[in-house]
Parts: structure tokens; C-alpha cells; sequence
């Protein structure tokens, strides 16, 4: 077994998420490589060492760069706000670190290319955390998907609903609320939510080739918990989509942070000419599935629990019928992701992968200015 020196970069929810991730991969799957806690990297040294205590890591670092250069380090992962993945994935590829980097890619699909660029010139292996893709039943719509099950795809739709930004006395910016800050963020919901629709999409049913987009920001000026002063809020609230497939379906996507009631609905639906499969992130163990080629007198919609040991990951887990959650989405994708770097077949989204997802975004974004239908860049 070979050993893997973590520096981990950012103590927020999503470097939880991560943490617990290299912890629970051992004790679980048959990884080439032992994950070690180097370091753990944040700018306020008090939140590090109480970080560091609660999860194990052995050193802190308040300072990204010192981290990224430390020799001691094989593997940057990137839990921080969206405005610096580039500026570090790019200094961690020049360092001939593996990266591991949340999501979005980045801000836009330019910072995106220089990124790619980055990491294949210096050929380390990279990963972006789209982790809806590794529930067990999202892995098993894939696998159905691959198989032809569904026939010709017409239809995909998606939701990403939360209700968390409702009052108007929430300010922007600053640690946790830095999804509110257009300039650490990029967008609202377009880049933080629907990103994982786009990316689970692309993944089940190919390229996205136009978008035709709706945004609105309904809170027009929030106070910034930085600077205390009222500002102008830069970042989409809502936004819904009309977009259109390489395949030839049409897919609607939405996504609001002003559902109230929803504080994270993620669904998805695909209709095929034989079948059709749902999706809902608050059932996450079911997958919905109803095949037409069945004798018509039992036809009707199945609720797959997908638990068996069969199903993808779960006899990693416990015995048929027991279920895991939203944190096993992070051990199963970096379990993949060391597959990848011990097999030399890369896991998925690469940052090149990611980088397809954020060029879907900005034409949405584009979209909701414009108000006109949008092509979508392809990745060179
Ligand atoms: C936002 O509230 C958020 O935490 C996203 O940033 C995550 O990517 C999503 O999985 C859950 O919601």
C-alpha cells in the first residue's frame, strides 16, 4: 500500500465533507493508497488547529502557497470559495501535486481552460467533486443508461431547489455566505446548484449543444458582511432553462434558492422510448424506473431500493437493505479517483470533463442577459 499526503485547503462544510471522506476510505475499500492527513490549510489559524484536532490532520498551514509547495504533499484538495480554484489548481499542477478541487471548475469557462491547460501540461492527475454522480442509485440510472435500456432519450429534466436566501436581512459575502458574493462566486444558483444538474446530465445523456435561459435576482441589495456596507447583489437567485441535447432531446432545467419548503431537491427524470427513470436526492436510495416491454398487465412504475449487493458500491457498505448517505458520494468519489491514478484510466469529471459543465453555464448565463438562445463552446 502505498502512502497519499493530504494538504487539504479550507475548513467549511464542503472540507468536512472531504475530511471524512480520506478517514472512512480505508476502513471501507481496497485502495493502492493509504490517505495520510498532512495538512490542513486555512487563513484564520484558530479554525485550522480546531479543524486539524477534530479530524486528525497533523500540521496547519494559514498561508495556500506554503501548503502547495510543501514537498511532503502528494495531493491539494481545493475546498475553497469558487474565485481562487484557479489561481491554486494552477500553482498545485506547477508543484506536481494531484489535485482534487470542488465544484464548479471555476468561475467562468476561461479561468476553466487555463486550468485544464495547467494540469495536462504538467500531467497530474486532477478531479472536480461533482459528487451526486456516486449515489448508488445515480451510478445504477448510469449503468441502465449505458445499457440501452431507456432507447432513444427524448426528454431530461432537472430541479435543484433550496429556500435558504428567502429573507432580505441575510447579508452577502464572508465565510459562509460567500455563495452570495458574485465576485467569490461567479453566480448564484447556476453555478452552485445546477452546475451538479448540468454535470449529471452531460454524464447520463451527452453534450448539451444550445440554451435558451431565464435568471432573476429577487433581492436586489443586501448588506456585505465584510465591508458592512448595503451593496448590489450580482448573483442569479433563480434560474430556469430550456436547452437541447447532441442526441436530440430537450431537457428543462430550474434551479432557486426561494423554493420555500425545499431545502434540497435535486431530481432528475429521463424519458426514453422504452423507459423512463426518476430521480429525488430526499429518496436518494430509490431509483424510479418504468420499463414499457414489460407484460402489460404488470407494467407500471418500479421503485428500485437500490441497497442489494449488486447495486454500484453498496457491498462496500453494510448487508442488503441497509443504506448510506450523502457523505458515501465523497468516499465513492475518491475511491474512483485513486482507482484512476493507480490504473492510469483517469476517473470522471476530469478538469477537462468539468470544464464542458462550466461552458454550459456561462452560456446560460449569457442566456438570461441576452435573452436569446445561446450555442454552447465545445471543449477542444
Ligand atoms: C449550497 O447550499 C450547497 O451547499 C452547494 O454548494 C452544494 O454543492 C450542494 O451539494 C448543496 O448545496
Amino acid at each position: 500500500m502505498k502512502t497519499l499526503n493530504v494538504g487539504l485547503l479550507g475548513c467549511g462544510f464542503m472540507g468536512r465533507t472531504h475530511a471524512n471522506a480520506y478517514r472512512r476510505l480505508p476502513n471501507f475499500f481496497d485502495s493502492e493508497y493509504q490517505p495520510v492527513l498532512k495538512a490542513i490549510g486555512d487563513v484564520n489559524a484558530e479554525k485550522a488547529k480546531a479543524f486539524a484536532q477534530r479530524w486528525g490532520f497533523e500540521s496547519i498551514e494559514t498561508d495556500w502557497r506554503k501548503l502547495v509547495e510543501r514537498e511532503d504533499i502528494d495531493l491539494v484538495d481545493i475546498c475553497l470559495p469558487n474565485n481562487v480554484h484557479a489561481e491554486v489548481a494552477i500553482a498545485a499542477a506547477k508543484a506536481g501535486k494531484m489535485i482534487i478541487c470542488e465544484k464548479p471548475l471555476a468561475m467562468n469557462g476561461q479561468q476553466g481552460a487555463l486550468m485544464v491547460k495547467a494540469v495536462e501540461k504538467a500531467g497530474v492527475p486532477n478531479f472536480i467533486s461533482y459528487n451526486y454522480r456516486r449515489f448508488p442509485a445515480v451510478t445504477l440510472a448510469k449503468k441502465l443508461i449505458d445499457e440501452g435500456k431507456l432507447g432513444r432519450v427524448f426528454h431530461y429534466r432537472a430541479k435543484f431547489l433550496q429556500d435558504w436566501t428567502i429573507s432580505k436581512d441575510l447579508p452577502q459575502g464572508g465565510d459562509a455566505l460567500w455563495r452570495l458574493d458574485v465576485k467569490v462566486a461567479g453566480s448564484g444558483v447556476t453555478g452552485d446548484l445546477l452546475a451538479h444538474c448540468i454535470d449529471t446530465a452531460i454524464w447520463l445523456n451527452g453534450p448539451i449543444t444550445e440554451v435558451c435561459a431565464m435568471t432573476e435576482t429577487f433581492i436586489k441589495e443586501r448588506k456585505h458582511q465584510l465591508t458592512g456596507k448595503v451593496e448590489k447583489v450580482g448573483i442569479d437567485d433563480a434560474c430556469a432553462f430550456l436547452a437541447r441535447f447532441a442526441n436530440g432531446s430537450l431537457a428543462t432545467f430550474e434551479s432557486t434558492r426561494y423554493a420555500r419548503g425545499h431545502k434540497a431537491l435535486y431530481t432528475f427524470e429521463i424519458n426514453g422510448e422504452h423507459a423512463s427513470i426518476f430521480w429525488d436526492l430526499h429518496d436518494s436510495h430509490r431509483l424510479q424506473y418504468f420499463e414499457h416491454r414489460d407484460p402489460g398487465y404488470i407494467r407500471g412504475w418500479r421503485s428500485i431500493h437500490v441497497t442489494d449487493g449488486d447495486h454500484p458500491y453498496m457491498n462496500k457498505w453494510w448487508v442488503p437493505g441497509l443504506t448510506i448517505g450523502y457523505e458515501h458520494s465523497f468516499v465513492h468519489q475518491l475511491a474512483d479517483f485513486l482507482e484512476g491514478v493507480a490504473t492510469g484510466k483517469p476517473a470522471s469529471p476530469t478538469f477537462r470533463d468539468a470544464l464542458q459543465t462550466q461552458y454550459v453555464c456561462d452560456a446560460v448565463l449569457a442566456s438570461g442577459q441576452s435573452r436569446k438562445w445561446e450555442k454552447v463552446k465545445a471543449v477542444k
